[in-house]
């Protein structure tokens, strides 16, 4: 699971566009940068906080903007009970997880580093990434830093200890459609509907289910029987491309649009400057809080589809959980071949863990037939 993060230092930076709280604000496109640091300067290090000693197993390391400058000197993480990057390579309080690293930056297809803290993974509060010594003059520059930890324990009781029998295809299409069926404007997502991702290109061209890390948002739409409507691609649509993905009920979402608002180049994550409210009644040039939804489903025009948009950091840190089922419009050649063959890769590569009953789905407008 994602570890929450309380604060971030850096050794320095090299401008409020750039501080240390760019690389643990959930968004790909920002980062932290340090200052210059000449020859024979300490090296430069952030350090995240945990707020709490923490079971950590894994941190991953997005870097992603194509001007800025790349980090000058290999990195090394470490975790532990000591902030900052100072401490000896000995000091028994601090732990390093994985080797040397040259952190490359995010392409489509990698859109970050995994550092692997081992299976147990290593407990403390603090995660550092420092460069190591001795070093050259130059910057450290990341986009993005998120810290893994060991789910929590179940709680102790004797029912919970059953381990958590996987549900099955059909019953998984069949909660797909108690959803789409008793959908209504509410806002407990699993209340309003079903969450579905229509592929749209910015899919990873290897990995059809993960994300490509050139947004640092997924957009999605919110149907139900009242309100079916779906991001198609339309007419101009490629063989095969009428594929989706329906999302666990649990998926958070950051803000939502009543009408398709092109939100690939918005600002703040795609929600924009601008927040709806009933008062001002607009639908389009305003996003709804995502606590909202019941409030954007009540304007959304009965003729379109909404926009509903999550974050592709948690994307890509709960798959395959977030992925409920594989579906598809079946009014086009080819499309029905697309979506078995992205559903028999799935299937492949969760084989043997209950992600392999994710189902594959034909949406017919009125319902989700198992295939
Ligand atoms: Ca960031």
């Amino acid at each position: 699971m994602i570890a929450p993060v309380a604060g971030a230092l850096m050794s320095s930076f090299s401008g409020p566009d750039h501080a240390p709280s760019n690389c643990i604000d959930g968004t790909i496109l920002t980062s932290c940068l340090s200052a210059w640091a000449g020859d024979g300067q300490p090296r430069n290090w952030l350090t995240l906080d945990l707020g709490i000693a923490t079971r950590v197993v894994r941190i991953d390391v997005y870097v992603r903007q194509p001007w800025a400058p790349l980090n000058s000197a290999p990195i090394e993480v470490w975790v532990g009970n000591l902030t900052g990057g100072l401490f000896g390579g000995a000091n028994e309080s601090m732990h390093r997880c994985g080797r040397r690293y040259d952190f490359v930056e995010s392409t489509p297809d990698n859109p970050f580093t995994q550092v692997l803290c081992g299976h147990l993974g290593v407990m403390g509060r603090y995660v550092t990434l420092r460069e190591v010594a001795p070093r050259l003059a130059g910057w450290m520059f990341l986009s993005e830093v998120v810290v893994l930890s060991l789910a929590a324990p179940p709680p102790t009781s004797h029912t919970s200890q059953r381990p958590l029998q996987s549900r099955t295809a059909a019953l998984i299409a069949q909660d797909v459609n108690d959803r789409f069926r008793d959908g209504r404007p509410a806002d407990e997502l699993a209340d309003a509907g079903v969450l579905v991702h229509m592929f749209d290109g910015g899919e990873s061209s290897a990995i059809p289910w993960q994300m490509s890390a050139l947004s640092d948002h997924v957009s999605a739409s919110l149907i139900n029987r009242r309100n079916p409507h779906l991001f198609d691609l339309n007419t101009d649509a490629p063989p095969g491309a009428k594929v989706g993905i329906v999302l666990a009920p649990d998926t958070p979402l950051i803000c939502l649009y009543a009408v398709d608002s092109g939100t690939l180049q918005a600002t703040n994550r795609g929600c924009g400057d601008t927040t709806c409210n009933l008062s001002a009644g607009k639908t389009d040039a305003c996003s709804w809080r995502a606590d909202n939804l019941k409030s954007m489903l009540e304007v959304q025009p009965w003729f379109a589809y909404n926009e509903v948009l999550i974050s592709t950091i948690y994307w890509d840190h709960t798959l395959p959980h977030i992925i409920e089922a594989f579906m598809f419009i079946d009014d086009a050649t080819g499309t029905h071949a697309r979506a078995s063959d992205v559903h028999r890769q799935f299937v492949q590569q969760y084989a043997r863990t209950p992600a392999e009953n994710v189902p594959l789905l034909r949406f017919t407008g009125h319902a989700f037939e198992l295939v």
